[in-house]
């Protein structure tokens, strides 16, 4: 299957800049020439167009401080998820490129247009907050809570179209939960796995059952990877690190799981990398890391 690369240059959901750069570093780490030399035929559909912030009248910032920039979020993610859908449609698998996590709420809802699937998201955070409950006001700790219509955002056209149900939602390698989230995840469907079940357990023993779950009567699953899922000294150049994550061997072992997976029952639909921060990085080794994590997604053996 062709992969079809979408950049989203999106840093209004961190509202930091130097995340924007994500798509250019990942290409600049050598992706195109990775999945040619996996056998995997590519073709680069190029970055969407995100409005920066300082275009912004910076009046209308402090209106929306529970949800920054919202507006410019959710219209950048209305063509995303056209994109998404319509390279499925065509019979590719996309591979978005962030981009901070915000435009999750854009591939989600192109993966789920007219189809049931199911997610797993490797991440340090579990991103369900809402509007009522972020610290932060930042939209990318809110984008499965988007998806999934929790909150206020129970009323927008995100959580209404989307074929996306917690009982296939799992998240894997959580270290940094806030209360609310915390209480929101107990009383949800979703499953979520800490770094302390990865310690106890394997990472591929988790990631197994994460399939299972995830892949539990849907169509396909969305494949979500915040770069700062991984720790921070393999993965440098991520806005919001967090000590204590996965390694390096860990962090491919868990994606070669689901190659394997996707081998023999066709069930990735889409996947993501975000978070790269080539100013927070060291010589590019984030993006290239996201790089050499998706080949191992997509398929890349040693033998
Ligand atoms: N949970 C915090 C921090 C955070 C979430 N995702 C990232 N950081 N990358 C929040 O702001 O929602
Ligand atoms: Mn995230
Ligand atoms: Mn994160």
């Amino acid at each position: 299957m062709t992969i079809s690369t979408i950049g989203v240059p999106m840093d209004l959901g961190a509202d930091r800049r130097g995340v924007d750069m994500g798509p250019s570093a990942i290409r600049y780490a050598g992706l195109a020439s990775t999945l040619d030399s996996i056998g995997r035929s590519c073709v680069d559909a190029g970055d969407l167009t995100v409005p920066h912030a300082e275009e912004r009248d910076p009046e209308a910032r402090s209106i929306e401080a529970n949800a920054k920039y919202l507006d410019e979020v959710e219209s950048v993610c209305t063509r995303l998820a056209d994109e998404v859908a319509s390279s499925i449609d065509g019979g590719a698998l996309p591979l978005v490129l962030g981009g901070d996590h915000s435009i999750a709420i854009g591939t989600l809802a192109g993966a789920s247009r007219d189809a049931e699937i199911g997610a797993i998201w490797f991440d340090a955070h579990s991103d369900v907050n809402t509007p009522e409950t972020t610290p932060s006001g930042n939209v990318h700790g809110m984008p499965l809570a988007a998806a999934l219509g929790m909150g206020t955002f129970a009323d927008t056209p995100w959580a209404n179209a989307s074929g996306l149900r917690e009982e296939n939602v799992v998240l894997v390698g959580l270290r940094s939960v806030d209360e609310p989230e915390r209480e929101r995840i107990r009383d949800s469907a979703i499953t979520a796995y800490t770094m302390s079940d990865i310690d106890q357990r394997g990472v591929v023993d988790v990631t197994e059952e994460a399939l299972d779950i995830a892949t539990d009567g849907v169509d396909g699953i969305h494949v979500s990877l915040d770069l700062d899922w991984l720790d921070p000294s393999h993965a440098p150049g991520v806005g919001t690190p967090v000590r204590g994550g996965v390694t390096y061997r860990e962090a491919h072992s868990a994606l070669e799981t689901l190659a394997d997976r996707d081998e023999y029952e066709g069930i990735l639909r889409s996947l993501e990398v975000v978070e790269a921060n080539p100013i927070l990085d060291s010589h590019n080794e984030t993006a290239e890391l996201g790089v050499e994590l998706a080949a191992s997604a997509l398929g890349k053996r040693v033998l």
